[in-house]
């Protein structure tokens, strides 16, 4: 910027330098005019407040809304790639040490995986509570019953927008222990703001049990 304004006010400067000081104040106006353009394409991608936002929540659905879901073994996310049947049903796993893990006491993991059907009505949830252990994975499978509601755990990230006549899937592993309120993130009539419900993630009892069990054979 600073080049093009010395040679256009630069006292000693021919002419030929002086056109080009010309025409660089041209291209100036030109690039200027880029980069506003430039400007203005960044904030309607980054930018945009609500729709931003908007954008946003959809990614986190997407990312708590997988086909495969999560590893029964390790917790971490699942490809169809490593997969095992079992009771004529399909797990997926995170790589071939989990399926042989799960091979071994399928029936430890899968106590561990909790199918749940949640359906969303004016005004409440069903069923309700919903109970789970302690490093559950659970897997919601949310229906609307009439109109559109929200299913909203808010300690859990979980944000579900879910039309009638909708079926959207949500897994996650229940890591944290509390009673955690469900409430509608969409307003659904004159009901909405008492339409609540709870998940109870119970602290894990048996390990306890099981450890005084042992100590009880040691003596
Ligand atoms: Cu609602």
């Amino acid at each position: 910027m600073t080049a093009y304004a010395l040679i256009r006010h630069s006292p000693t400067g021919e002419g030929g330098q002086e056109i080009v000081g010309g025409e660089g104040g041209y291209e100036m106006r030109l690039f200027l005019v880029f980069v506003f353009t430039l400007i203005l394409g960044l904030n309607m991608v980054y930018g945009g407040g609500k729709g931003g936002h908007e954008h946003h929540t959809m990614k986190e659905e997407k990312q708590t809304d997988t086909k495969v879901g999560i590893c029964p073994v390790m917790g971490g996310a699942a490809s169809t790639e490593y997969s095992y049947n079992y009771k004529d049903k399909t797990y997926y796993f995170c790589c071939p040490d989990c399926i042989e893990k799960f091979s071994s006491e399928p029936e430890k993991y899968i106590s561990k995986i909790k199918e749940i059907k949640l359906m969303a009505y004016k005004y409440g949830f069903k069923p309700d509570p919903i109970v789970v252990k302690k490093d559950d994975i659970v897997r919601f499978t949310i229906t609307s019953k009439d109109v559109t509601h929200g299913v909203y755990i808010k300690e859990y990230g979980i944000k579900i927008r879910i039309k009638k006549s909708e079926t959207k899937k949500v897994e996650f592993i229940a890591d944290k222990v509390g009673k955690f309120d469900i409430s509608c993130s969409v307003y659904c009539g004159s009901g909405h703001s008492k339409m609540k419900g709870k998940f109870i993630v119970e602290e894990i009892k048996e390990k306890e049990e099981m450890e005084e069990h042992e100590e009880h054979e040691n003596e």
